[in-house]
């Protein structure tokens, strides 16, 4: 058994507080929403819950550009309410884990208004640059008209479309900022903001917070000189000069040394780009002191040829390339550093649309989904809805996304010609959109879904009479007693959480097996991963008397061992 942790032995639930709960019906979810679905929470029986943004913000990206991070949003309600949020969460022995934003700030934050005027201490907060002469017929898209004559630094395109740079008339410069133009990178080569960062971090983990979720972490560091990016890199081109840049590991071991070491913190980094290979050096005391990082290596799986935003080729994925990608993980992850488990979260289509099939099987693949979250060695991160297996929506007009990711994606790529119209960028924005998993908690059957007495402040996705928390609780059979049974499971028995994995009939189409090994005590988990029946055939366990322990289907075959296995079975055995 490797060294035990609580935050192991955990199932984390992620809240997206716009869309949980309004509780004064302005038709934005808030944190004493939250509070009164603490009772909720302990039903489900999660031991975390990992709390997006609610600091003071603009929302130019819904709570992660920061105005104040030592104030809670109006909207979301008064410091107040968040403690008694916390009181209510630890009166339940559930911890709360806040979000850490830290690669950028809101332009509205007073450390950009004073490095925008050059106040003393304050100028190099930012990533200021001189622009460069603009060639002939430069276009340098949107948001970033310069003087005349004058195009950005360098070519660095933002993950919101257009370029990564923004000219401000009060400094009479360029600054950087790889997300939207109201997100400015701040400088980390400043020892001062990494002071600012480190004091700010313990003043929360001061007030009782039970660790932090690190927004974005792999882009602190950039190279020197800020060159420009290959113009075919990416997306977005110039990813290779911010991107696990040369001092990440400088910055975050500081970071760790200087915060989270003095606490019983759990961290969870957010890194795309990371390979297992690479995860050593961040994780644990050997690394920078981090206990688990969210990989993206899945969530690339099924984007076309160029990136998430590809309207064309988008959508496809193989089963074995899956298991191939989380069985590294799996394989190199337990005894030393753990692994961070998630299908979905605010960013990310709804699962069962994406990984599943939200329509003939959307109780069986949201319940195979589940299965496989929740029996994987790591850490399981719930996003809210999923436990009721809440589905993509759909977005008829450009109007009615919310999301500046998607409609920065849409505008540029109707700048470059890529498409001609919005018609022709929908495939990829009702399949990718990240407002799919902001569509607001459907709670109840009726208007407002529970959610809101308002108007609220995204549309609900149509389905909400249907699939909703009243209707799936009052059936012992729905999905969300699954997530419930098997989440008690996990904190029944230890092989689940701590036992060794291993990966059965890795180039099966249809078919993702593997056995949890703890001592004695052994698991096998059969998913048929698709729309047909598959038959389970291995020599490499012997099934011999084995048990059922869960099954998503009335009567699961009681011997896997040549058994025909139904579309999107997921059966749990004890051998
Ligand atoms: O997301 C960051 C993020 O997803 C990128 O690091 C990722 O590499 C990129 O989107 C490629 O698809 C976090 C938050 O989760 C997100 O909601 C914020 O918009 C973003 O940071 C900026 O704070």
């Amino acid at each position: 058994v490797p060294d035990r942790e609580w935050w192991k032995e955990a199932v984390v639930y992620q809240i997206y507080p716009r869309s949980f709960n309004d509780s004064d019906g302005d038709g934005v979810g808030d944190i004493p929403g939250i509070t009164e679905k603490a009772d909720y929470l302990d039903a489900l029986g999660v031991d975390v819950v990992w709390l997006c943004p609610v600091y003071e913000s603009p929302n130019a990206d819904n709570g992660y550009d920061i105005a104040d991070y030592r104030s809670i949003a109006s909207e979301f309600g008064t410091m107040a309410d968040w403690e008694e949020l916390l009181d209510a969460l630890h009166a339940r022995d559930i911890r709360l884990v806040m979000d850490l934003v830290v690669n950028h700030t809101s332009d509205e934050h007073e450390w950009f208004e004073k490095s925008r005027r050059k106040e003393e201490g304050y100028e190099d907060y930012y990533i200021w640059r001189e622009g460069r002469p603009a060639e002939v017929g430069e276009t340098t898209g949107d948001g970033t008209e310069g003087p005349d004559g004058e195009a950005p630094p360098n070519n660095w395109e933002s993950f919101m479309g257009g370029s990564a740079w923004s000219y401000d008339d009060v400094r009479e410069a360029w600054y950087l900022h790889i997300f939207d133009e109201k997100q400015p990178d701040l400088n980390w080569e400043n020892p001062t903001v990494r002071e600012e960062v480190a004091e700010m971090v313990n003043w929360w983990l001061e007030k009782g917070i039970d660790g932090f979720r690190l927004d974005a972490i792999n882009y602190l560091s950039k190279v020197p000189d800020l060159p420009d990016g290959d113009p075919d890199g990416g997306p977005p081109v110039g990813l290779e000069g911010f991107d696990h840049g040369p001092r990440i590991h400088e910055f975050l071991r500081e970071l760790y040394d200087r915060t989270f070491a003095n606490y019983d913190a759990m961290t969870v980094a957010e890194m795309s780009g990371t390979t297992v290979e690479m995860a050593g050096d961040y994780l644990g005391e050997d690394g920078d002191g981090l206990d688990m990082i969210f990989h993206f290596q899945h969530m690339e799986l099924d984007a076309g040829p160029r990136g998430r935003w590809d309207p064309e080729g988008f959508g496809e994925w193989s089963l074995p390339e899956l298991k191939r990608i989380t069985s590294r993980w799996q394989g190199r992850l337990g005894a030393d550093g753990w692994n961070a488990l998630y299908l979905g979260n605010h960013d990310q289509p709804r699962i069962v649309s994406r990984f599943g099939d939200d329509e003939a099987y959307r109780e069986e693949s949201a319940k195979l989904l589940a299965t496989f979250l929740l029996t994987s060695r790591g850490t399981p991160f719930v996003y809210q809805g999923e436990e009721i297996g809440m589905t993509n929506t759909a977005f008829e007009t450009l109007d009615d996304v919310d999301d500046p990711m998607t409609v920065g994606a849409v505008e540029g790529m109707l700048a470059a010609g890529v498409v001609d119209s919005y018609e022709e960028a929908r495939g990829v924005v009702d399949y990718m959109s990240r407002d799919h998993a902001r569509t607001p908690m459907q709670w109840t059957g009726s208007d407002g879904a529970g959610f809101t007495d308002g108007e609220p402040w995204l549309a609900l996705t149509d389905n909400s009479e249907e699939i909703n928390v009243a209707a799936a609780r009052a059936d012992e059979d729905s999905i969300w007693h699954h997530y419930r049974r098997l989440i008690e499971l996990r904190h029944e028995e230890e092989v689940y959480v701590y036992g060794e994995y291993e990966l059965l009939l890795p180039e099966h189409e249809r078919l993702f097996a593997y056995t949890r090994t703890l001592g004695d005590e052994r698991r096998l988990v059969v998913l048929d991963w698709s729309d047909e029946p598959a038959t389970f055939e291995t020599e490499a366990v012997d099934t011999t008397g084995a048990e059922v322990v869960v099954g998503n289907y009335e009567d699961a075959p009681a011997d896997p061992d040549g058994a025909e296995f139904r579309p999107y079975e997921a059966v749990v055995y004890r051998l």
